[in-house]
């Protein structure tokens, strides 16, 4: 406490809101309830199955209870929710070569090559995080660590490990990707409630359900279609509207989030991505500025004139 107080110390405390500057204090940010807990939503796909309600609830504790000194929490999954995956893991890979970008492509052969990831078992954590962490330094934290449920395994409406391990990991493996990612967490932080709105919302139209341009054809990028066979065919077919990046205009998009988007927003390419979005970081208004010191992995609160 004393290190953050020193580090704000420069500037008047009530301009600067508290938020997570190092990894550590993401402790305190654990508490993350998502929407379509089969507990409280009726099309749940696992709504009426106590066993698997009661599973989901097992493992998800193992992220809540998480700090950052504690190992990646390792989950044993049974033969069920193996054949889950598998299942998943197929279909997705028969269609991944002429649907998925080029990085995803590339992070993805690598996590086969050196991380282990088949369709024979769920990767786990620990195993990942190391791998990330030489590539573009981004570390795994637990998160939805459950599998969907076995009656709808084309799509899901909240994430689970596929969502997290086939759609986000192979991304992340990607230097460019990892930038603009971060870029919207640095733009994030001490925002007003009103911005962070609108950057989820641009959050949710490319880190999720994003678009690129390559050689002159569109292809996946966003983790919610690249862990969903049902939403990626349906978001590569000539059904929904295909709109282009622009931030300012991307932010307000109303969205959906029970079932597949109306609507995607097409990049032209993770360059200009991260150059728009930049771009549209930069005019946010903070009364201080805040920069990510990779020497000391923190963030640190620049005071702006
Ligand atoms: N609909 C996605 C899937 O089936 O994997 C998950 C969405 C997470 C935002
Ligand atoms: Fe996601």
């Amino acid at each position: 406490l004393k290190k953050v107080a020193d580090d704000v110390r420069a500037i008047p405390e009530e301009k600067v809101p508290w938020f997570p500057k190092q990894i550590k204090d993401l402790d305190r940010c654990n508490a993350l309830i998502t929407k379509f807990d089969p507990e409280m939503d009726p099309d749940h796909p696992g709504y009426s199955d106590p066993e698997y309600k009661k599973r989901r609830a097992f493992i998800s504790e193992l992220a809540f209870g998480y700090k950052q000194e504690d190992p990646l929490p390792t989950v044993e999954y049974t033969a069920e929710e193996t054949a889950t995956w598998r299942e998943v893991y197929l279909k997705l890979r028969s269609v991944y070569p002429s649907l998925a970008c080029r990085q995803f492509l590339e992070g993805l052969q690598q996590l086969e090559a050196e991380c282990g990831y088949s369709e024979e078992r769920i990767p786990q954590l620990s195993d990942i995080s190391a791998f990330l962490k030489v590539r573009t330094g981004f570390q795994l934290r637990p998160c939805t660590q459950y599998i969907r449920h076995s009656s709808a395994p084309m799509h899901s409406p909240e994430p689970d490990c596929c969502h997290e391990l086939l759609g986000h990991i192979p991304m992340l493996a990607d230097r460019e990707f990892a930038q603009f990612s971060q870029e919207i967490g640095l733009a994030s932080l001490g925002a007003s409630d009103e911005e962070i709105e609108k950057l989820s919302t641009l959050y949710w139209f490319t880190v999720e359900f994003g678009l690129c341009k390559q050689n002159g054809t569109v292809k996946a990028y966003g983790a919610g279609l690249l862990s969903s066979y049902g939403e990626l065919i349906y978001a590569l077919s000539n059904e929904p509207e295909y709109k282009s990046f622009n931030p300012e205009e991307t932010a307000v998009q109303p969205y959906q989030d029970q079932t597949y988007q109306p609507v995607y927003y097409v990049s032209e390419s993770f360059e200009d991505a991260k150059i728009k979005m930049r771009r549209y970081a930069a005019n946010i208004k903070r009364p201080f500025a805040v920069c990510y010191d990779p020497f000391t992995c923190r963030v640190e609160v620049l005071d702006q004139p």
